[in-house]
C-alpha cells in the first residue's frame, strides 16, 4: 500500500525559470514555449474579492482535477485547451518541480483568448439579481416579472461580461458582443456556452450539487474555437447544495459556506488584509472541495502522483 503523500499546501507558485504568463488570485500560469502554457491552480482561496492568508489543502488539485473530468465530459460538444495534465508527459525540465505541480497543474495549448467572459446563468443571483430588481432585465434580457432571488430560470440565459481595468466583470449585452467579437462568433459563443452549460447542470443537479451559474473563457488554437482556462469548478461557478436550496433568499455555497460564516463571525470589515482561516475551518472547507469532487465524478480523488 503506497503511503499517502500528504501535499503541501500551495500558496505561491514560483518558478523563476519560466515566465509568468498570467496570474490570478488563485491560478498562475507560465509560458512553457511558444505553444504550451502550464496552469496552475494553488490552494489559495478569496472570499469578497480578497486572497485570504490561509490556503485550503486539496483545493488546487481538486479544481484542477473538475476540470479535467469536465473537459472528457463535455468533449462530444467542445474541444478544449489542454494538452495533458499528467506530469510523465510534462517537459524534462519541469519534472523538478513534481511534489508543487502533481494533480494541481496542466500543460495546455497557448491560444488566442476570446476577450469576452462567457457567463451563463440557471439561476437569478449576485450582480444579475441586483440588475433585475431595478430593470426586470438582466444584460438587456427581459426576464418574467415576480421573480424571487435564487429562482431559477425558465431557461438558462447567457449574459457576457468584460474585465474591467478595475478587475471586477462589467454586464454587457449581446448586442454588446456583437459589435466587439463579431456577430458569427457571438452567436457561437453564445449556442456553446448554453449548451455546455445545460448539458453540465442537468448532470451535477442529479449528484446534488446546484450550478447556479458559470463564467467560460474560450480561445483559439489549431483546434479551432476551443474552452480554456478552467471549467465548471466552484471558482468558475456558483456551486449550491441542492438539499437546502430555498428560492427567495441568497443560497449557502456549496463549498465557501465555512470561510463565509468565520469571516461574519469575527466581523470582518471586507478591507485588507484578510483574517486567517482557523485549521478547523481551512479543513473543512478542503473536506467540501473534496465532497464535490466525489459527488461530480463518482470516485474518489486520486493519490498524489
Ligand atoms: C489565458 N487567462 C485567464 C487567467 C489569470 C487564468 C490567459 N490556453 C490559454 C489560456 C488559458 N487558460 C490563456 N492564454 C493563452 N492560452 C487564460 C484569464 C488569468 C490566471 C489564470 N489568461
Amino acid at each position: 500500500m503506497s503511503a499517502e503523500i500528504i501535499q503541501p499546501v500551495l500558496l505561491q507558485s514560483d518558478f523563476s525559470e519560466l515566465e509568468m504568463w498570467a496570474s490570478g488570485k488563485v491560478r498562475d500560469i507560465y509560458r512553457v514555449d511558444n505553444d504550451r502554457l502550464l496552469f496552475i491552480a494553488t490552494d489559495r482561496i478569496s472570499a469578497f474579492d480578497y486572497v485570504l492568508p490561509t490556503g485550503i489543502p486539496e483545493k488546487g488539485r481538486v479544481l484542477t482535477q473538475l476540470s479535467v473530468f469536465w473537459f472528457d465530459f463535455l468533449k462530444e460538444i467542445v474541444e478544449n485547451h489542454m494538452i495533458t495534465a499528467s506530469m510523465d508527459r510534462y517537459p524534462e525540465s519541469l519534472q523538478v518541480h513534481r511534489a508543487e505541480l502533481a494533480g494541481r497543474s496542466m500543460l495546455v495549448a497557448r491560444a488566442e483568448m476570446v476577450p469576452i467572459e462567457c457567463v451563463v446563468r440557471g439561476y437569478i443571483s449576485g450582480s444579475a439579481w441586483k440588475e433585475y430588481q431595478q430593470s426586470g432585465s438582466v444584460c438587456g434580457i427581459a426576464l418574467p416579472a415576480g421573480l424571487r432571488e435564487s429562482d431559477r430560470l425558465p431557461e438558462p440565459i447567457f449574459t457576457p461580461a468584460t474585465k474591467a481595468a478595475s478587475g471586477h466583470d462589467e454586464n454587457i449585452s449581446f448586442s454588446e458582443m456583437v459589435q466587439r467579437a463579431g456577430r458569427e462568433e457571438s452567436e457561437r459563443l453564445r449556442d456553446l456556452s448554453l449548451r455546455v452549460y445545460t448539458r453540465a447542470a442537468e448532470y451535477a443537479l442529479e449528484r446534488g450539487i446546484i450550478i447556479a451559474d458559470t463564467k467560460f473563457e474560450f480561445g483559439w488554437t489549431a483546434k479551432g474555437l476551443v474552452l480554456a482556462d478552467e471549467v465548471l469548478t466552484p471558482d468558475s461557478s456558483r456551486f449550491w447544495p441542492a438539499q437546502s436550496y430555498a428560492p427567495g433568499r441568497a443560497q449557502e455555497s456549496f463549498d465557501k459556506q465555512y470561510v463565509r460564516d468565520y469571516l461574519e463571525q469575527v466581523h470582518w470589515n471586507k478591507q485588507p488584509p484578510a483574517p486567517a482561516l482557523p485549521g478547523e475551518v481551512a479543513q473543512k472547507t478542503s473536506e467540501k472541495y473534496i465532497e464535490a469532487y466525489r459527488r461530480l465524478t463518482g470516485k474518489d480523488l486520486p493519490a498524489h502522483s
